[in-house]
């Protein structure tokens, strides 16, 4: 049964072991071990060369760099969700380090994962600011190493956005937890705080309502579909993977509200277990995840429950066939 902690009193960690004491719902003191995060982070220092120079390790104090520390926290956050939420411990589940790097390149307005680190520009300035600060950014980026570590899903088309959205939904799950926020709390929304006040918009993707995450003289207007009758066919981004996540994302949120609670212990769980069940293709469609999606939910909950119930009701309010 899921515990909610309502107060971590000590945290004491010898080695990668901590020793949590919580007081839980009940109010009773509860003492637990669990791993915990082994990260390094990185600075490029403004150039395009990686790893770059290894600035802040799991024991080591905050530094005077808000990049650093912005990252560091991140990844702290985000490993606390997988465990909490997934009992995983870490990218690979093995609790490997968690490698990234901040100051990419200059002006630099991306983040990405290079398939062995986490990569994080400044931001021009201009557009946007550094994309340390949002951890939904920070969560969407290692959850793109998740992902390989379970055996991918192919970058471009369907299997691309599926990518995409899965990265989107850890990217919101991480901060919700970390707030301990409820579905019908949340924002629901990737980036937000990484654009500048110049930019007329919210964040750069929203799951409750994709195509609506910004609406900007410069940058346009946020594309993604919401169902599948505006699917975008493209060749650009492998396919539109950043866009028709928005179909798969609207889906997850849909499962999350019609559930409610915190989103990671149903919806969240049910998603997760689907990607590390290892039983998609790499190159699964839309329908391909939506039915193992219904078939992860009867596996876990049964045929008739309202958890199988919702996901099949989500991915038909989107028009994908499950
Ligand atoms: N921010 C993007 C992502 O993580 C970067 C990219 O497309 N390579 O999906
Ligand atoms: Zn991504």
């Amino acid at each position: 049964a899921a515990r909610a902690t309502l107060a971590v009193v000590r945290e004491y960690r010898p080695g990668r072991t901590r020793l949590r004491l919580s007081i839980d719902a009940d109010g009773a003191l509860v003492a637990e071990t669990a791993p915990g995060p082994d990260r390094a982070i990185s600075d490029a220092e403004n150039r395009e060369r990686l790893p770059g120079r290894l600035v802040r390790r799991e024991d080591d104090p905050a530094t005077s760099d808000t990049a650093v520390d912005e990252a560091f926290d991140g990844l702290g956050a985000t490993y606390d969700l997988l465990w909490d939420a997934f009992a995983r411990d870490g990218l690979s589940g093995r609790g490997d380090e968690l490698p990234a790097t901040v100051h990419y390149g200059v002006d630099y307005d991306n983040a990405f994962w290079n398939g062995e680190r986490m990569v994080f520009g400044d931001g021009d300035g201009e557009v946007f600011t550094g994309f340390t600060r949002s951890l939904s950014v920070i969560a969407h980026e290692l959850a793109h190493g998740v992902i390989d570590a379970e055996g991918g899903l192919d970058y471009r088309g369907q299997s691309g956005a599926l990518n995409e959205s899965f990265a989107d939904v850890i990217g919101a799950l991480a901060e919700q937890h970390l707030r301990g926020q409820t579905a019908a709390e949340a924002s629901w929304l990737i980036g937000e705080g990484i654009f500048t006040a110049a930019v007329q918009g919210r964040a750069l993707r929203s799951l409750a309502a994709p195509g609506t995450a910004y609406d900007d003289d410069v940058l346009g207007r946020d594309p993604q579909p919401a169902h599948m009758r505006d699917f975008v066919v493209t060749d650009d981004d492998n396919g539109g993977v950043h866009i028709n996540s928005g179909i798969p994302n609207r889906a997850f949120h849909l499962v999350a509200l019609t559930l409610g609670g915190f989103a990671w212990e149903r919806a969240g769980r049910i998603w997760y277990r689907t990607l590390a069940a290892r039983e998609l293709p790499t190159d699964a469609d839309f329908a391909a995840f939506a039915t193992a999606t219904v078939r992860t939910a009867v596996r876990e909950y049964g045929g008739q429950s309202e958890e199988a119930r919702a996901v099949r009701a989500a991915w038909a309010e989107v028009g994908v066939d499950s």
